[in-house]
């Protein structure tokens, strides 16, 4: 059985690296305002540097009125006031930097907010060469929109602008009008924008919705628009090409083909994108992420190996369970309940011991669960409110609507990141901007850091391990047990050198037949979150949500 050994693949700085998201509104208030800020951030970069993280994705600070809690930019070069200022945002690239923590932006130029200045001078006349920055174009005869395009948030895509007497385009909410890509003015902002914030010695960017900025809104081309990857090869020549930094696409359209063409480093375009599809497996295909469907692992199983197999020999993966927009991982995938701790675990290991790059979404690493507030009013997100207050004119119950909301609504993800058992979970000594998870007092950071077998460590376990194993990185995968209704099993390989990973997503324990070719195999255990495995009998037998890592070679193991 001979293994092609992928060192053909150039090695890359990022490519042990573990990136960490923080969604900043809801990290840590440093003064007592009730939302997240920068100073919060600086505060808690030993505790990054403790888990062993090399960047941190950053959720939008920028100035803006905060329609889409800073997904809708008025000055992309300027921090908003209560996340703090540019002084900040350079003292905090320079202290992460001596804790060898690189910042990664996020880039988010589909759209603007109504507010940018660009915008208002395209409102202000149809003659300015702003006008030609966004999408306008004329009513039908009656008045209505130019068509049926819809918002990603809910009602139509075309806005209405009474001074000029046009509709302005905006996939997402009425207050964030798309940019229009064709015009080579708004390409080169952009570009000599992302130079301005890469002098200042970010890590890259992450790069928001970046599969529509090729749209072609006339013929209803959103995503993968003809112009798309030569727009992104413009952006790379003209601004972080030549910086050898790390760019991850957020492209919800994304198909392994596709993913290759992005991260192919021979094409110059990204180093990775961020793809959903073992995310939307658990949306209903008609209703959405509002009517979820149960989480199936065999099919979850065929999309990891489609992925990590088309991926193997070009291009590069991104890993993660969850992030701002998305469920808790645990409440998702695992347990929240009895099982959480193992769980947690046992998701950690089954993403990071795959091939590419993990994120670790704020909270993730303490296990945070998803929250159920008890009334609407209690919820912020744009989305959520929009789709609750459409559905439910539209005759959906409440209660199956808020049930959708528990399940996939994404303050879920941004209830503030719960540091201790004190006031407010340590996050603020004013009032969040959003209520607490009421678990707070047994799941908080300063509990994890208490206790040598929490998740915490978990994690801090599997980032060092990335740095010390190069199968883990450049290792081929191998899917076994495929039809498992309960095991999620596979192998890498790289040479001689095997990680065998086992993970059972289940709360029943399960008594496991390997392959004939792995029984007897002796090596040596990496991780388990029960215990460590150095030999593998003829059964395997695995506790609820148990999983572990064994590492062997070819040539040392009895076979
Ligand atoms: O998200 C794109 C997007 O489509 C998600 O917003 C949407 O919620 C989807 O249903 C996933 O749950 C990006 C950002 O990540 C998101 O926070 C912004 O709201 C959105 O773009 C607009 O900038
Ligand atoms: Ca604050």
């Amino acid at each position: 059985m001979n293994t092609k050994v992928s060192t053909t693949l150039n090695k890359q700085w990022w490519h042990d690296a573990v990136v960490y998201q923080i969604y900043p509104r809801s990290f840590c208030d440093a003064n007592g305002d009730g939302i997240g800020d920068l100073a919060g951030i600086i505060g808690k970069l030993d505790y990054l540097q403790k888990l062993g993280i090399n960047l941190i994705w950053l959720s939008p600070v920028y100035k803006s009125p905060m329609d889409d809690n800073g997904y809708d930019i008025a000055d992309y070069q300027d921090i908003a006031a209560e996340f703090g200022t540019l002084a900040e945002i350079e003292r905090l690239i320079a202290e992460a930097a001596k804790r060898d923590i690189r910042i990664l932006m996020d880039l988010v130029v589909n759209h603007t907010s109504d507010e940018h200045p660009w915008f208002l001078a395209a409102k202000s006349s149809p003659n300015t060469p702003y006008r030609d920055y966004y999408i306008w174009r004329k009513p039908q005869a009656d008045g209505s929109p130019p068509d049926d395009q819809r918002s990603f948030f809910g009602g139509s895509a075309w806005e209405f602008d009474e001074a000029s007497g046009e509709y302005f385009f905006h996939l997402f909410s009425k207050r964030q009008p798309d940019l229009n890509w064709e015009n080579p003015a708004v390409q080169q902002e952009v570009h000599q924008m992302m130079n301005w914030w890469l002098d200042k010695g970010i890590g890259g960017f992450r790069m928001d919705v970046i599969d529509l900025i090729g749209k072609q809104v006339d013929d209803k081309i959103l995503t993968n628009g003809p112009r798309l990857h030569p727009l992104l090869q413009e952006m790379h020549r003209a601004s972080f090409g030549p910086r050898n930094v790390l760019t991850v696409g957020e492209t919800w359209s994304a198909t392994p083909q596709i993913a290759r063409m992005y991260s192919d480093p021979a094409r110059e375009e990204l180093s990775m994108v961020f793809q959903f599809e073992h995310v939307t497996q658990t949306w209903d295909p008609e209703h959405g992420k509002w009517k979820p469907r149960p989480f199936d692992l065999v099919e979850f199983k065929r999309i990891i190996a489609k992925w990590q197999t088309e991926l193997a020999d070009s291009g590069w993966n991104s890993l993660f369970w969850n992030n701002h927009d998305l469920p808790r991982a645990v409440s998702k995938y695992g347990d929240p309940g009895r099982f959480r701790v193992e769980s947690a675990k046992m998701l950690a290991t089954a993403l990071h011991c795959l091939k590419g790059t993990p994120y670790i979404y704020q909270g993730e690493e303490i296990g945070m669960t998803n929250v159920r507030f008890d009334s609407i009013d209690d919820y912020q997100d744009i989305e959520s409110l929009n789709f609750y207050r459409e559905r439910t004119a539209a005759g959906v119950p409440h209660a199956d609507m808020m049930e959708g909301i528990y399940a996939n609504g994404r303050d879920n993800a941004r209830t503030p990141m719960q540091w201790d058992d004190s006031f407010n979970a340590g996050f603020s000594d004013g009032t969040p901007w959003l209520k607490l998870n009421p678990n707070y007092r047994q799941v908080n950071a300063e509990a994890a850091l208490a206790d040598p077998d929490s998740i915490f460590f978990h994690y801090q376990r599997l980032i060092s391990l990335r740095k010390e194993s190069e199968v883990m990185v450049y290792g081929d995968y191998q899917q076994l047990l495929e039809e498992h209704p309960q095991v999620f099993a596979y192998q890498r390989r790289l040479g001689e050198q095997r990680l065998l990973v086992l993970n059972n997503f289940s709360a029943q324990p399960v008594e496991l037949d390997l392959p004939t070719e792995l029984t007897g195999i002796e090596g040596q255990g990496l991780i388990g979150n029960y215990s460590l495995r150095h030999r593998l009998d003829e059964r395997v037998s695995l506790a609820p949500y148990e999983s572990f890592v064994m590492a062997f070679s070819l040539t040392s193991s009895p076979t």
